[in-house]
């Protein structure tokens, strides 16, 4: 009985008889609307069409995920060497626009070890560098963007920081450290931590190596970019 009303009920829809609307899907390029098949004819094979989704679910897709653009890390200079001076007034980050357009950064954010979001207007050119720094004062007016991630800092032993885009999904992020197979050298002795393959993963100590000169290069190409 219930296989039968199953049955029946949709077949009285398709043919108008509940005085409910007649189904037209799929969408017919028929002039009938209920040629679901659009061979110019109402038949038994347009009723097997709608009886083969049969139980179907309606609801609306869920949305498709936004492909944000790649912004990438590309330096890290987290423990300045002493000779350099203190490491609230030199520390920075980098990051490196590898898109083809130019991206607005309002609303997107670093998290984890850091905890900051670009202010409205915030802009990374095509093929270009920003820098973030507790001290933007001692980065500002080079040539490159500089924002200031606020208080705290890059943590002297690594740790894991985060770019997010305005939707709170993560576009990249780094997990650095000074000890395994990492470059102990950015930690404290001069150089800073440059990304020599943007195609490596960021989490890998393989994928970074320290800087050519002290201090690094803030705003400008690493001195080791092998791809
Ligand atoms: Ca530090
Ligand atoms: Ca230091
Ligand atoms: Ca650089």
């Amino acid at each position: 009985m219930h296989f039968l009303l199953a049955v029946l009920f949709p077949l009285s829809c398709f043919l108008g008889l509940s005085g409910a609307p007649v189904l037209s899907w799929p969408p017919s390029s028929s002039a009938c609307e209920s040629d679901l098949n659009s061979d110019g004819v109402v038949g038994l094979s347009d009723l097997l069409v709608m009886l083969s989704h049969f139980g179907d679910h309606c609801e609306d897709a869920p949305p498709e995920p936004i492909e944000w653009p790649l912004i990438q890390f590309s330096e890290l200079h987290y423990n300045p060497s002493s000779s350099q001076g203190s490491d609230s007034e030199f520390e920075f980050l980098e990051l490196y626009n590898s898109d083809t357009a130019n991206v607005i950064l309002s609303g997107w954010t670093l998290s984890e070890g850091l905890n900051m979001s670009f202010p409205e207007g915030a802009t990374i050119a095509a093929g270009e560098f920003v820098v973030i720094t507790t001290a933007p004062l001692t980065y500002a007016g080079l040539g490159y963007p500089v924002y200031d991630w606020g208080s705290g800092g890059l943590n002297n032993s690594g740790e894991l920081i985060a770019l997010r885009a305005p939707d709170g999904s993560v576009v990249e992020s780094v997990a650095f450290s000074d000890t395994g197979e990492w470059d102990t050298a950015p930690d404290g002795q001069g150089p800073s931590l440059e990304r020599l393959f943007l195609t490596g993963d960021p989490h890998s100590a393989f994928t970074w190596s320290a800087s050519v000169s002290s201090g690094g290069t803030p705003g400008q190409a690493n001195s080791l970019w092998l791809d």
